[in-house]
């Protein structure tokens, strides 16, 4: 990650705010694309400064665009309020010679989770989605601008690995060997969910749990944060996401495999949180729910399989085959998720009788 000096973040912060001084900053190390930091007033956390990947998000202004639209018809009692400071020049955000930056308020007393053994934590994440679409679930996806085009495409996704293995080396590609044989059923095994007939909606496409903000005092879910993928989507994409950070206790570069579970406990706790608002999904929609636990976890190994044949460009590493290790991870439990598919057919379909289903 590069450095950044407290005399250059005080300079970005004082296009956001008058007399900004005694600020300090602590970078957060969650995030794998953009540049975060912590900014600090009298040791209290009072806002998170950023800096956008624009490599990865190059249209900035649709991209806030989509998150002011989304954050005003996220007003909802039960779910945190984050805001965006405006620059002295009423812009959403600054651009400066270390990149495009913007700035936002800290949620107090939050704690996220990489991963969970509660039920309590998998009950709420599942709530926390479910009003965030239920929020937005008249949305016209058309309105919102594609940060990322085709960013859950797998024909796209399938013919950017193909790319990266034709141009690779000999060596990755010896070392890739067993993420690479996995990758032909799983082509074969999600082929119905390549171009589902289904409306598109607005979604998150983000929804893994450390992307869930937790209150530290009751565990209750906050918000969902990390908004620069809020764009066009299909729903099996969040809860998808959801289910690949929830119900697998271990880290998605997990290198022992005996570590990574689908637990159904977790499982079944998620769906009920995600039960706390209905009336938002379709029957069409609902089919896809199964296969897109499987889908998810396979195009993020996929990607990262990718990142690491193109050596590491794309996502922050901190060790050179981390991206290998995710891959690998992912797709073992891609395949745990595979075997439990009739256990989490059965557990969605009581969702038709309770009503998730739109009337
Ligand atoms: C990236 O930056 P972060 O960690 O929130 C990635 C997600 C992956 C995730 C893997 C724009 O998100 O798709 O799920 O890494 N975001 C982008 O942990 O590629
Ligand atoms: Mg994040």
């Amino acid at each position: 990650m590069q450095k950044y000096t407290d005399t250059t973040l005080q300079a970005i912060i004082s296009h956001f705010i008058e007399g900004s001084k005694n600020y300090s900053f602590s970078p957060l190390i969650n995030g794998l694309i953009n540049t975060s930091f912590l900014v600090v007033t009298n040791t209290a956390p009072k806002y998170i400064l950023q800096r956008i990947n624009t490599d990865v998000f190059p249209n900035v202004d649709g991209l806030m665009q989509n998150i002011t639209n989304v954050l005003h018809l996220l007003e909802h009692k039960e779910y945190a309020k984050i805001e965006f400071l405006k620059t002295k020049d009423k812009q959403a955000y600054v651009t400066t010679k270390q990149g495009a930056w913007r700035i936002m308020t800290y949620i107090k007393d939050n704690v996220v989770y990489n991963t969970t053994t509660n039920p309590q934590i998998a009950l709420e994440a599942g709530k926390i989605i479910s009003i965030f679409h239920y929020q937005l679930q008249k949305e016209y996806a058309k309105d919102y601008t594609d940060t990322i085009p085709d960013f859950h495409n797998l024909d796209i996704r399938r013919k950017q690995f193909v790319q990266a293995l034709e141009s690779t080396t000999e060596k990755r590609k010896e070392i890739a060997k067993k993420a690479l044989n996995y990758t032909p059923t799983f082509f074969q095994v999600l082929a119905p969910l390549q171009n589902p007939k289904l409306p598109a909606r607005v979604c998150h496409n983000d929804t893994k749990l450390n992307n869930i903000l937790f209150s530290t005092s009751s565990n209750k879910a906050l918000c969902l944060i990390d908004l620069d993928t809020v764009m066009k989507g299909y729903f099996f994409y969040d809860f998808g996401d959801a289910v690949r950070t929830i119900v697998n206790t271990a880290p998605e570069d997990e290198k022992d495999h005996t570590k990574i579970t689908f637990n159904k406990d977790l499982f079944t706790a998620f769906i009920h949180g995600l039960e706390s608002n209905s009336g938002f999904l379709s029957a069409a929609e609902l089919k896809t729910l199964p296969l897109g636990v499987v889908f998810m976890p396979f195009i993020h190994g996929l990607r990262a399989l990718t990142d690491y044949l193109n050596g590491n460009i794309y996502y922050q590493v901190t060790y050179e085959n981390q991206n290998l290790d995710r891959a690998l991870s992912l797709f073992n439990f891609a395949e745990k998720a595979l075997a439990e598919i009739d256990f989490i057919t059965k557990e969605i379909t009581p969702l038709n009788k309770r009503l998730l289903l739109s009337s």
